[in-house]
């Protein structure tokens, strides 16, 4: 039977981006004879001002495109081949559920791995019925480390992740400090506040190895090698302590760990820092001196800093600056970092009452799936592409081929990972179901609801794990049933008013307000609401103690550092599936020019762990010594089958077990022409 919905006239459905975004778009979504027709932002979340990005306006691409999985289906060909029978919903959770059963009995709970990360970034496809059903069923848990781990340890070990500067409140600064961010490509919407605090005066500073769109904007840019932020900011922290831009009053009343973090930052003289970073060492000292000098001066610091072995350290030192220099309690002042924090939501009751089983980091798949003891004999992805997104690519593809090993790939579209199942399960998108979207850059929280109905047979996470739940036999009374309790239910616990408010009007506000003053409206949320400068457990968990600068990786062999930022064209790997021009490696000319390489010339670029072969185009907005390949691709997009993540180790970094991707160093050279 057809619903209601699919025979009214065209009509405009009110709903919210919940993609891995900061902005949380509203968004106003045209449906025609129950067809999404256009996708478009609209003014409910002010920041949203009527406009989204490409990517999602093409999202309908998406839901009726080629690639969609329609229906449940069963593994026929080898593992990565990606063809399949179709079978009833029923009997592909028969065999999931059979499959679990016989892990758990011969092998423990732990033999069991859900993998899941960034997919859907909303509250009620991720950590909800999913959580229940593993922990219950006692599976490894997953340490969720592909992103913000290094930055989210430090901004916690600091502040407690206290709430950060809105992006309304940009253009009340008076310098501004883009630090591994680029909004022009990973938030768009913060862009028009950094351009109108430049017009009203305000300077900018831009800290990133390419010459982003804004970075051709700034009154500075600091092209710094991958990875060494630390000593950069650890450079301004010797200035603002040694020559008298310390902000003693503050630090005596706000703050722990100072001591020991002027003294780490001792060595760090302008010239070595910069020798270390390569930055020419009076830029680095313009920049310093900026910041000193200047009020309100606001650090958005993103997560370019944190993705290398450094990249702690690099965000604690950064982030300490406005309390080092006095820069909070003013409008415009102070730092934005990730804001998801800032709702105090927490899922502290989802298996509150399990035992601890043992705990797998993301990063390092393809090793887990190699060595594990007990060894995965299932995995469950949902919400996430890890054959494309998570390091070393080809140990985890070798993982994946194990004939041993039973793969359910829960997804929209048959991604890299979909293609290596045993059993695919279509789930639904954003506009056909129920979402709680929170923004980590805009404080928005948002209800999400269904603008058309599920395409072909796809159901939604909090359907499948619930009727999991029922047939693993560990449903329990009072469990939420099916999409819409589970919304009520996640609604019933949010703190204060959040849950009320969201029933109530679709949308809240945070307790202290859409645009804080840090140290007027919000404090540090640590346990005597003073900044931690030296956090002890992080001091003992950075292998060189916190602030402990480690060298670059690179080798006269692989002498290059390999990025892979965020790109316009997809939201990490979402949305690749969309036709798209040829995929380049970004190269310096000096770097080219010594290689013999031209522009659009095939290359090989490789290391030990593999290899990638594309283009080449060649530009100065890179810092000679860095190539960059886009974050987000599939396998299709490069003539070898391998992305980015093919050449990215599976180190982790010094804080929060996160990822290096960018601690990828490779050599490249010519390919004979095709
Ligand atoms: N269009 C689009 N938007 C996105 C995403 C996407 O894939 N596409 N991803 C979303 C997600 S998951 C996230 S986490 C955010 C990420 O948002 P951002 O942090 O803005 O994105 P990144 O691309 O990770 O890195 C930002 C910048 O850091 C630079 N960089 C690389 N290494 C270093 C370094 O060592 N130091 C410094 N200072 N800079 C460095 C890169 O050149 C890049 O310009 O964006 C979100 N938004
Ligand atoms: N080389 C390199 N790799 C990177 C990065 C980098 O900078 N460089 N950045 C990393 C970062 S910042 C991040 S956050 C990760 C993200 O890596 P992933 O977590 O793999 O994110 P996506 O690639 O967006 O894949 C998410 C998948 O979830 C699916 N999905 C969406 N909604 C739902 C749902 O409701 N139910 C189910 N079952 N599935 C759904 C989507 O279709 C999509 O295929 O990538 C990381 N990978
Ligand atoms: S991906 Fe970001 S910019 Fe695009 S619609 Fe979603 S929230 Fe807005
Ligand atoms: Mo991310």
């Amino acid at each position: 039977m057809k619903s209601a919905t699919e025979f009214a006239p065209e009509h405009t459905i009110a709903t919210v981006c919940p993609l891995d975004c900061p902005d949380s778009c509203s968004l106003a979504v045209t449906v025609q004879e129950g067809r999404v027709t256009n996708i478009d932002g609209s003014h409910a979340n002010p920041i949203t001002g009527g406009y989204i990005c490409a990517k999602v306006r093409r999202f309908g691409e998406r839901v009726y495109g080629a690639d969609r999985l329609l229906y449940p289906a069963i593994r026929k060909g080898a593992k990565g081949q990606g063809s399949f029978t179709r079978v009833t919903w029923d009997h592909a959770l028969e065999v999931i559920a059979e499959r679990m059963n016989e892990a758990r009995a011969t092998w423990g709970g732990e033999s069991i791995l859900p993998y899941s990360y960034g997919g859907s970034n909303g509250l009620l496809t991720q950590d909800t019925s999913d959580a229940t059903l593993f922990r219950r069923l006692g599976a490894s848990r997953l340490a969720r480390t592909v992103c913000a781990a290094p930055s989210g340890a430090a901004n916690l070990g600091l502040y407690g992740k206290m709430p950060s500067v809105s992006f309304e409140d940009f253009p009340e600064a008076k310098l501004i400090i883009l630090w591994g961010v680029n909004p022009s490509a990973s938030g768009i919407h913060l862009v028009p506040y950094v351009r109108e605090a430049q017009r009203k005066g305000a300077r900018l500073i831009v800290i990133d190895p390419r010459t982003t769109p804004l970075a051709k904007h700034a009154d500075v840019h600091l092209p710094v090698r991958p990875g060494t932020d630390l000593p950069v900011a650890l450079a301004i922290h010797r200035y603002l302590f040694e020559e008298g831009h310390a902000d003693t009053a503050f630090l005596a009343a706000h703050a722990r760990g100072v001591d020991q973090l002027r003294e780490r930052a001792r060595p760090w003289t302008f010239e070595r820092a910069a020798a270390e970073a390569g930055l020419d060492a009076r830029t680095l000292q313009a920049a310093a001196e900026m910041y000193a000098s200047s009020s309100p001066a606001l650090i958005r610091c993103g997560w370019g800093q944190e993705r290398n072995r450094n990249g702690g350290s690099a965000s604690a030192a950064i982030l300490a600056l406005p309390t080092v220099g006095g820069k909070f309690g003013v409008r415009g002042g102070g730092y934005m970092m990730s804001n998801s924090a800032s709702w105090g939501i927490t899922r502290t009751w989802i298996g509150s009452d399990e035992p601890d089983t043992r705990i797998v980091n993301m990063n390092q798949l393809g090793r887990a799936l190699e060595t594990s003891d007990p060894p995965i004999k299932v995995l469950f992805v949902y919400n996430n592409n890890a054959a494309a997104t998570s390091p070393d690519q080809r140990r985890i593809l070798r993982g994946l081929e194990r004939e041993d090993l039973f793969t359910v790939v829960f997804e929209q579209v048959m991604t890299d990972t979909a293609r290596y199942a045993d059993v695919v399960l279509p789930a639904t998108t954003f506009l056909e179901g129920y979402e709680i979207a929170r923004g980590y850059g805009a404080f928005s929280l948002r209800l999400g609801r269904p603008a058309i109905e599920p395409a072909g047979e796809a159901r939604s996470n909090a359907d499948v794990f619930g009727d999991l739940i029922e047939r693993m036999g560990v449903q329990r009374e009072g469990d939420p049933r099916g999409e819409l309790e589970e919304m009520l239910d996640v609604l019933n616990r949010l703190p204060g008013s959040v849950g009320s408010d969201l029933g109530e009007t679709g949308a809240a506000v945070p307790p202290y307000g859409g645009r804080p003053v840090q140290f007027q409206d919000v404090w540090p949320l640590t346990t005597d609401s003073k900044v931690d400068l030296c956090p002890a457990h992080l001091d003992r968990e950075a292998p060189l103690g916190l602030y402990g600068y480690q060298e670059d990786p690179a080798t006269p062999e692989f002498p290059l550092a390999l990025i892979s930022p965020a790109s316009e064209r997809t939201i990490s790997s979402t949305l690749a599936e969309l036709p798209r021009p040829d995929v380049h490696l970004l190269m310096h000319p000096d770097d080219a020019a010594v290689r013999g390489l031209e522009e659009g010339n095939p290359v090989r670029i490789f290391n030990a762990l593999g290899e990638v072969r594309c283009r080449v185009s060649i530009g100065a907005w890179i810092r000679v010594g860095t190539v960059s390949l886009p974050k987000g691709l599939w396998r299709r997009h490069t003539t070898n089958g391998y992305t980015a993540n093919a050449l990215s180790p599976d180190t982790l970094s010094d804080l929060g077990g996160g990822a290096c991707f960018n601690d990828a160093r490779v050599q490249v050279e010519r390919m004979p022409d095709a």
